[in-house]
This record gives structure tokens, C-alpha cells and sequence, in this order.
């Protein structure tokens, strides 16, 4: 496995769960001199990215882009794949491969999280998942022509009502038939709030896990809750995962000291020279 840490450059997410703030240079700097493998971004919008030379910062302190989030669709202009009007779903989508086409060129997913919206309103469940489904299948196939998958992220009951478990949310995917190019990401954090057994729905997800966002029981840095991590981290290798374990926790108590205690806790569970678990 890898790890992963997350750089959030969106405003309005300001008090959310992101490690590293506002500035790409300095956070590749810093991942890199902590020892991180990877940066997650949360941007703005896809020219937040294409502006920088992006590419020179990660191979200047070889750092890989391990995904891109799509949730400021949401945060900053209201877009959801589940939205009623189907010219608001039609710029979601816009917005989606927009961010599919900043990341694939490096390689990276793109995280469906946010943008799945909410069955309210005039919108009842079977609406909201077919407007969904549809996005997801067109965002997918999007992504394929990057060779990435396209990463869905079933949150817990207090961010939606769409799909809150591994089980639920693989079962949904596989209304798309076998060929999808979606994967889940699994995010401990939600799934410790929705999951009867967090290693056991691992176990069940299996491969089609495609990302982590390594974070404890309270949204702190994994550490500083009570998760057990010891069954999680065989479940995922007990499943073959070699991806991200991405922090995507809150700045606690600082974004240095949270950058610091995830990748002690990463090298104590989950690096290649591990020793501490089977
Ligand atoms: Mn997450």
C-alpha cells in the first residue's frame, strides 16, 4: 500500500477534513520531505490545476497525483448528478469530466463523493439512483480513455442518502453490468459510522475497492481515535489492495502535526516494511 496525503484549495471547504491548505508548491514540499508518496487534491475548479505546472512539481519532488476530487461542484456552484433539472445534472456531469480530464492526465481518479446529491424534495429514491447511475456510467466512461478508474464514495447518512455502505453502493454498481470502470473508495471514517463490520465489508468489497481515505474514528488522524486499524489493514491485505491509504482527515491539531502522525501511522501499519501486523 501507499500513502497518500490530502491539499485542499477550496475556500468554502475551509474547516473540512483536509490535511494541507491552499498551496500546491508548498504541500508537495512537505509531503515529500515527510516522506509521502502521493498528494490528493480537493480544487476549486479544473483551472485551479491546469495552471500550475503541475506535473513539474510532483516529478521535481517525486510525488504521484493519486486522485482528484470533484466536490467543489457542490460546495461552490450547488451541481449534483441527482439534481431534479436535468440541464443542473447536465452541467454536473460537465463539471465531473471536467475534473477527469486535469486528473487523468496524470494519472489520477476523480472522487464521486458530494456531487452523488440527495433522493429529496420532488426527487424519490429510485429517481435519485437512476440520475445517478447515469452520471456515474457516463463519468466512467469518461475516465476510461485516462486508464483510470472513476472513484464513488458511499458517505454516511448525514452527507446522503444514496448509498452509505460497501455493500449497498457495490451492488448499485453492478446495475451497470460487469465492464463499468468505477471502483469504490473506502472511507473509514463513513464507514465507521455505517458499517456493521468496517474489516468484514472490506473482505466483501474486495477488489472492487479502488481507494482509502485513512482517517479514525473521529475524523482525526489515524491515531488519535479509537479505530482498531489491526483488522482493517489485514482485511485490505487479505484482499490484495495495493493502492493509496489517503489522509483525509482534519487539520488536527495542526496540518503539520496531522501530516506527521499519519505517515507514523502509516509506516507502523501499512508500508511495505511493516512489522507490527501479519
Ligand atoms: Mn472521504
Amino acid at each position: 500500500m501507499k500513502s497518500c496525503v490530502t491539499v485542499s484549495l477550496v475556500e468554502e471547504a475551509r474547516g473540512g477534513p483536509f490535511v494541507l491548505w491552499d498551496d500546491i508548491p508548498a504541500a508537495c514540499s512537505k509531503a515529500a520531505q515527510m516522506g509521502f508518496d502521493a498528494i490528493e487534491i480537493f480544487p476549486p475548479s479544473p483551472d485551479a490545476l491546469t495552471r500550475l505546472p503541475l506535473a513539474n512539481m510532483l516529478d521535481d519532488h517525486g510525488l504521484q497525483l493519486a486522485a482528484v476530487g470533484t466536490g467543489a461542484g457542490w460546495v461552490k456552484h450547488r451541481l449534483t448528478l441527482a439534481d431534479p433539472d436535468p440541464n443542473q445534472r447536465s452541467k454536473a456531469i460537465d463539471f465531473v469530466k471536467s475534473i477527469i480530464d486535469v486528473a487523468g492526465k496524470h494519472g489520477a481518479s476523480a472522487i464521486i463523493g458530494s456531487m452523488q446529491g440527495w433522493a429529496r424534495g420532488d426527487v424519490t429514491t429510485a429517481d435519485a439512483h437512476k440520475y445517478l447511475l447515469d452520471g456515474l456510467s457516463v463519468c466512467g466512461r469518461h475516465a476510461e480513455s485516462y486508464n483510470v478508474p472513476l472513484l464513488y464514495e458511499p458517505l454516511n447518512r448525514y452527507e446522503t442518502n444514496q448509498f452509505n455502505t460497501l455493500a449497498t453502493a457495490k451492488a448499485f454498481l453492478n446495475r451497470l453490468g460487469a465492464s463499468h470502470n468505477i471502483k469504490l473508495l473506502a472511507d473509514l471514517f463513513h464507514m465507521q459510522i455505517e458499517e456493521t463490520d468496517v474489516a468484514g465489508a472490506i473482505t466483501e468489497a474486495g477488489e472492487t475497492i479502488g481507494h482509502v481515505h485513512f482517517v479514525d474514528s473521529n475524523r482525526r488522524p489515524v491515531g488519535l481515535g479509537h479505530t482498531d486499524f489491526r483488522a482493517i489493514i489485514a482485511a485490505l491485505r487479505a484482499v490484495g489492495y495495493t493502492g493509496y491509504l489517503s489522509a483525509e482527515t482534519f487539520p488536527y491539531p495542526d496540518p503539520d502535526a496531522a501530516a506527521s502522525q499519519t505517515i507514523r501511522a502509516f509506516r507502523y501499519w501499512a508500508s511495505p516494511y511493516s512489522v507490527s501486523n501479519d
